[in-house]
């Protein structure tokens, strides 16, 4: 009895000491050094840097480090060279971001040798789909931390500002230097003066970790918030407009980054409800923003309701415009050709547009991976995408080269839709946090491997407190670090498994994008927003024809690929139902056919997620107890989902390939009828 009473006692205990909400992200404190900081330079921002080495350092006891800036031609942008002494930079903010560097280096245990960092892209932004009321469009952290209803957007609170110094210097300490405050689908509230009012206080907080704020705009905000007739590009007043309000924005906010938009897109306003061309309204913007500095980032997430296939419209409406944009505009274009799914090819526009700047858009909230209760590392995802050759000038240009300015000097720049809200970890998953962190690090190198992100995240968030100047030791590098960092670096292929294998897309249960709904359609909603457009099953196979003899939108890519992806023989199997109707007797390369390979390919994602599990368990004396169970929770869900998956693919697609389960595989445990009944219950 008196044993069970101490075991409980030393429980509750350890829970008290070790318990961690994950608000600190992955800037834990640790042991702390003593440190000597010098430069002749004075600003906020230098004094932030100064201020992260001194109450961080874990290098040498004593040290001193000088931060210089000094012009230096190795450096672009807001790079640095950093060395165990020196810091230099050719800007203050250059300067914060080499200071994070030195720090992280000293948490990891890596030891600092002089090198040049310069960012791949020289915008880094995160992209917010917060609205004006405080709910976050595919957010699964809670509310904005931006915005709350419209009558206290007005009010700001001392903890809002705190909150905001926090998410800035967490952005600042992975180098993101931009922030679009507000949903792409934008109210167009968000221009009027006592909003501005709200954005000039958030720009002032974050100004000072080097990050401008950016605002996504509504393209009928003349007539909407200036009363006008018209919101037509091309009209006088219009222009005046756009002109008057650039210029009261940059009155309150001097340093403000320019204007996201989405525009003719999913019932969107924009230029073509006024009979004008995207080049009209992203050139009559740029225009009106020009002369203060600012820039246009105009979304080619666009489709118009037709029959035709989706994949090929943004290609389709873009390409013409080739070259006819203003310099102070970027084309922001989704890594794949239709949406955020959990894979895609790449969207063919990145091996396109030759003379018009074009950024990348990637999706770090969840909406398609399991929300914020599915433990999936995005960084593979995007490490494929920028690593893919797009065969732009020949071999060897990558995504990320066509993106970078390696391949044509151009305006660079790189766009994350946030994962963040109130919740007090800031994402919903403790490991969702690990996609913030991806994403900065790749927009900052966008040659940085997966393995080693994951490797750096893991060490910094999970860190062991040690007392004094330590290292990892082994046994936390056998039994924690390497089993968590495989499970990460699996868990994608794992979500693909389970959701979409091979090509498949866009088969989820309207609206909410969780749980699977291949079956799901409804009378007079269009087309290309119901699950068998995009799967097409029927008795000879499953896949969605965009070959020469289907939708052809093969043909907007390079060759070798429009070779490669158009021939079902050399089609990589990853891509095999988004760009054919495969029979149900296809072979596979495993020698299978497509129908018992796809039964195989679910069961394993669902074994992987059971797997991850055990890792997890065996995780627990190295985690503190509090997200140890909120991450053992998650994970139990995600495995329920994950049956469901496969239960639910499995059971509606054997109605058309009429073939047995293989038998060694599991046996569904749900019935479809039950699954469609119930969609699938998010917990
Ligand atoms: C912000 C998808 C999402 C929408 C999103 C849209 C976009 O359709 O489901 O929520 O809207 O993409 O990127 O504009």
């Amino acid at each position: 009895m008196q044993k069970k009473i101490y075991i409980i006692i030393l429980l509750c205990f350890s829970f008290l000491v070790n318990a961690e909400d994950g608000h600190q992200l992955w800037l834990r404190k640790g042991y702390l050094n003593k440190v000597i900081v010098v430069c002749s330079k004075k600003s906020e921002t230098i004094s932030i840097a100064k201020q992260e080495l001194l109450s961080n350092w874990q290098g040498t006891p004593g040290a001193t480090i000088n931060l210089v800036l000094k012009k230096d031609k190795r450096i672009t942008g807001d790079g640095f060279i950093l060395s165990e002494v020196s810091i230099r930079a050719n800007t203050d903010a250059g300067i914060l971001y080499g200071a994070y560097e030195l720090l992280r280096q000293q948490q990891t245990f890596q030891k600092t040798e002089e090198k040049v960092y310069n960012p791949s892209y020289d915008l880094r932004l995160l992209n917010h789909w917060d609205n004006f009321n405080g709910s976050v469009e595919r957010g699964y952290a809670g509310l904005s931390i931006f915005w709350r209803d419209e009558l206290n957007n007005q009010f700001v609170t001392e903890n809002d500002k705190m909150l905001w110094k926090e998410y800035a210097r967490a952005n600042a300490s992975i180098g993101i230097n931009g922030t679009v405050l507000n949903n792409v689908n934008a109210s167009s509230d968000i221009l009027k003066s006592e909003t501005l009012t709200r954005v000039k206080t958030i720009a002032d907080v974050l100004r000072f970790y080097g990050i401008r704020v950016y605002l996504s705009v509504n393209f009928n905000s003349p007539a909407i918030v200036g009363g006008l007739k018209t919101s037509d590009p091309l009209d006088k007043e219009v222009i005046k407009w756009w002109k008057t309000k650039s210029k009261e924005i940059y009155k309150l906010i001097p340093d403000f980054g320019g204007f996201l938009v989405k525009a003719s897109s999913e019932g969107q306003p924009g230029p073509h409800d006024f009979g004008r061309s995207h080049v009209d309204g992203a050139n009559m913007l740029a225009d009106a923003i020009k002369p203060h500095g600012g820039i246009v980032m105009w979304r080619a997430f666009v489709y118009s309701p037709t029959e035709d296939d989706r994949a090929k419209q943004a290609y389709a409406e873009f390409l013409p415009f080739d070259g006819q944009f203003r310099d102070n505009v970027i084309i922001q274009v989704k890594n794949g050709s239709i949406d955020f799914q959990p894979r895609e090819p790449f969207s063919p526009l990145f091996g396109a547009m030759k003379k018009t700047a074009l950024m990348p858009e990637l999706q770090i909230t969840q909406e398609y991976l399991g929300h914020s209760i599915h433990l999936v590392f995005l960084s593979p995802m995007w490490e494929e995408f920028l690593q893919t050759d797009t065969y732009q000038e020949g071999t060897g240009s990558t995504v990320a080269k066509c993106t970078d300015g390696t391949i044509f000097k151009q305006r660079t720049a790189i766009a994350g839709v946030a994962n963040i809200g109130t919740d007090t970890n800031w994402c919903g998953h403790h490991f969702a946090q690990a996609n913030w962190y991806a994403f900065g690090r790749l927009a900052w190198n966008n040659q940085l491997s997966s393995e080693q992100i994951a490797d750096e995240w893991i060490k910094l968030t999970f860190r062991p407190n040690t007392k004094n100047n330590e290292g990892f030791t082994k046994e936390w590098f056998d039994n924690f670090l390497i089993p968590v960092k495989q499970m990460m670096l699996d868990s994608r292929e794992a979500a693909v498994d389970y959701m979409m294998p091979f090509g498949f897309h866009h088969i989820f249960q309207a609206s909410h994008h969780y749980g699977p709904g291949p079956w799901w359609e409804r009378e007079g909603v269009r087309k290309d927003w119901t699950m068998p457009y995009y799967h097409k099953a029927d008795s000879f196979g499953v896949g969605f024809n965009r070959t020469a003899t289907g939708s052809n939108a093969v043909a907007q890519y390079h060759e070798p690929l429009n070779t490669q992806y158009g021939d079902i023989n050399t089609c990589p199997e990853k891509y095999l139902l988004w760009f054919h109707h495969a029979p149900w007797s296809h072979k596979m390369n495993s020698g299978r056919t497509l129908w018992d390979e796809i039964c195989y390919r679910y069961d394993d994602g669902v074994n992987q997620v059971r797997y991850f599990q055990v890792v997890w368990d065996k995780a627990q004396p190295y985690v503190d107890a509090e997200r140890f169970v909120e991450v053992q929770r998650k994970l139990r869900y995600q495995a329920q989902n994950a049956q469901v998956w496969k239960d639910a693919c499995l059971l509606y697609f054997q109605q058309f390939s009429q073939q047995p389960i293989p038998y060694d595989i599991e046996r569904p445990i749900h019935n479809l009828d039950d699954i469609k009944k119930n969609d699938m219950d998010r917990p």
